[in-house]
């Protein structure tokens, strides 16, 4: 039907100009366009109808099999809140009408205990293995502008989200950030990067670092959490100076790390107040602490955040937890009375284990207390109805946690490290290996020369501790036998000193005996590597893709190989994140009808009609969908 209203246009019979034709008519490209996208869209579900799903880490099909029912919000009196406009009132209009300075001073001037939610970012990375779409936070952002209009941010981006985003969900993150944006105007963005890493597992060259932080400030990052995963200052510093000079709220982060409260311990009050002296040098305007694994016992927590408020009046202080160990609540209500202006919490459903502590729980625990956070409970319960029905839509990606794991305290696993070792351990049982791979976690830190966790170094704990356990190594064999051994790449890059320096320096001589030769740097890795060349990634990325924007740029420069994979896969199946999940993770029933909004008002009404025959020749299947009304086809090739 197309092709015949296109040689039926008037303007094509006379051969008028096909330029001032395109001009003129931009409707009928609008449609080539879309056509293509459905045919693109068809591809997909043709395969996952014949193949089943290809996602990474996907074990099985959703539990939550019906419609997602939306959640009303209401005001204090009662009254339905009409969600069709997102709420304007929040934290937010002070960071854009006044700066990151009054952002601060506000927050510190504000006498409860804000809430950050993580939910959007950490809490699925930590219990999901971070596959939440694009499409199911849109679906909620509105209502989410409302229920936490008085938040201090939305914890949304960055950290593991970007990488997965393209790798593993074929999504833009850039696009995510925008269409966020768009939606919840009000409440700040919060992401996390990994100072002179970025999002990347390793450091990059400088000039990354700060043209991704212009960039993600242009489109709508507000916070920037930004930490090294060896506290190491010079590492920090780069991220720092990057936020800062894109105009951006810096929250200069340090991690927490051991028992502050055990004096045999490495990292000891003194340590951090010596980094959050070095820290606030730089010109943070906030000052994070990032408790990974969950270690920070109430106590600790009590003396860490009461000793650097006593020095820093002014200084606004935000903490992080996992409730790994199941004190999460605790610590938090331990943080607000000594002092923070703000903690972390998770909607209830998505909290709890290796994730944030459930904000239900905190707020309840705060409320009418000159701490409480100005949350409404009724709210929040209606949000997280939404959740408890998108943890269950998510279930493939589940790693089977059921309790807290106060182990912790001595392997200091952090959160979602801990989720995808026990993922992995339960593939085999979860019985005497994974016992043993705690205990090998351990020992390997010691041997790393007790180092603090999180990425990219944690990765490297783990690492040595499944190279032990699968060598059958004792400490004592990896110091006797380290000249012979052939250890993880992750172990070396460490000793190279590819991820900054340790506090206390290197282990030796394990460190030489490992490198055999191989480099020893002294300094950040950033001053021995070439600045990146952005005009010719510019050029490559027009040649090869034909566009390149300069989010695009930035994606190639984190992530080179999964960029240019994600765009191959959406040339043939184009973009994917409108698809909603329940049928991007598993194909529908027979004669099920469902719609996909293409883009604003072209909407698809699909329906599966038959997957056909194996053919014996070519080892493909025919599969028929009823596309708005036409019967369509798409022939697949069986992969079984
Ligand atoms: C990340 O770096 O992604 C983290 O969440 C560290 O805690
Ligand atoms: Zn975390």
């Amino acid at each position: 039907p197309f092709l015949a209203s296109l040689l039926t246009h008037p303007t094509f019979i006379d051969g008028t100009c096909w330029t001032t034709f395109i001009d003129d008519t931009p409707e009928l490209f609008t449609l080539i366009g879309s056509q293509n996208r459905a045919q693109k869209l068809l591809a997909y579900l043709g395969d996952l109808a014949v193949n089943g799903s290809q996602i990474k880490g996907q074990i099985g099909e959703p539990k939550f099999k019906g419609d997602i029912i939306m959640p009303t919000i209401k005001d204090h009196s009662g009254k339905v809140i009409d969600v069709n406009e997102p709420c304007q009132k929040g934290w937010r209009n002070i960071i854009t009408e006044k700066g990151p300075e009054a952002f601060a001073k506000a927050v510190r001037a504000n006498k409860g205990c804000l809430i950050m939610d993580t939910t959007w970012r950490d809490a699925h990375q930590s219990l999901l293995a971070t596959r939440v779409r694009t499409v199911d936070l849109l679906n909620i952002a509105k209502e989410t502008s409302y229920a936490l209009s008085n938040a201090w941010a939305l914890e949304c981006w960055g950290g593991a989200t970007f990488d997965v985003a393209m790798r593993f969900l074929y999504e833009d993150p850039w696009d995510r950030l925008k269409k966020m944006r768009k939606l919840v105007p009000n409440i700040p963005f919060q992401m996390l990067l990994r100072g002179a890493n970025g999002v990347a597992y390793s450091s990059l060259p400088d000039n990354a670092i700060f043209h991704f932080c212009e960039q993600a400030k242009k489109c709508g990052m507000d916070i920037f959490r930004v930490f090294d995963a060896l506290n190491d200052v010079d590492q920090l510093e780069v991220g720092v100076k990057a936020v800062l000079k894109a105009g951006g709220v810096a929250e200069g982060t340090i991690c927490y790390s051991g028992d502050m409260l055990n004096p045999n311990k490495k990292y000891n009050l003194e340590y951090y107040l010596s980094l959050v002296e070095k820290l606030v040098a730089m010109g943070i305007h906030i000052l994070g602490i990032k408790d990974m694994a969950g270690v920070l016992k109430p106590r600790a927590a009590t003396l860490l955040v009461g000793s650097i408020r006593k020095k820093y009046p002014d200084l606004p202080i935000h903490v992080h937890t996992h409730d790994s160990a199941g004190t999460g609540v605790a610590s938090m209500v331990a943080c607000a009375q000594a002092g923070a202006d703000a903690v972390d919490a998770a909607t209830d459903s998505m909290s709890g284990m290796t994730s944030q502590p459930s904000i239900g729980a905190i707020v309840a625990s705060l409320e009418g207390s000159e701490h409480d956070p100005g949350l409404d409970p009724t709210q929040l319960r209606a949000l997280d109805s939404y959740w408890a029905q998108l943890r269950l839509l998510y279930s493939p990606f589940e790693a089977g946690l059921t309790g807290p794991d106060p182990e912790v305290y001595s392997h200091e696993i952090p959160g979602g490290q801990l989720t995808n070792l026990i993922f992995q351990a339960s593939q085999q049982g979860l019985g005497e290996q994974w016992a043993q791979t705690k205990k090998a976690y351990e020992e390997a830190n010691d041997l790393l020369g007790d180092i603090v966790k999180v990425t990219p170094t944690s990765k490297v704990v783990g690492d040595l501790a499944q190279f032990m356990v699968s060598n059958q190594l004792t400490y004592n064999e990896v110091l006797e036998k380290a000249e012979q051994l052939d250890f993880p790449s992750s172990v070396l890059e460490f000793f190279e000193g590819l991820m900054g320096q340790p506090y206390g320096g290197f282990p030796e001589p394990l460190r030489s005996q490992a490198l055999r030769g191989r480099r020893k740097m002294t300094k950040r890795p950033g001053l021995y590597l070439e600045p990146m060349d952005f005009d010719g990634i510019r050029k490559k990325l027009k040649e090869q893709f034909g566009s390149n924007s300069e989010t695009d740029v930035a994606s190639y420069a984190m992530y080179p190989k999964v960029f240019e994979d994600y765009k191959k896969w959406t040339s043939k199946f184009g973009d994917l994140s409108v698809l909603p999940t329940k049928y991007f993770l598993a194909k529908p029933e027979i004669g099920e009808e469902f719609n996909v909004e293409l883009e604003k008002g072209k909407v698809l009404i699909l329906k599966l009609l038959a997957i056909g025959p194996l053919s014996e020749q070519t080892g493909q299947r025919e599969v028929f969908y009823e596309m708005n009304g036409e019967v369509r086809q798409v022939t697949v090739d069986d992969n079984h």
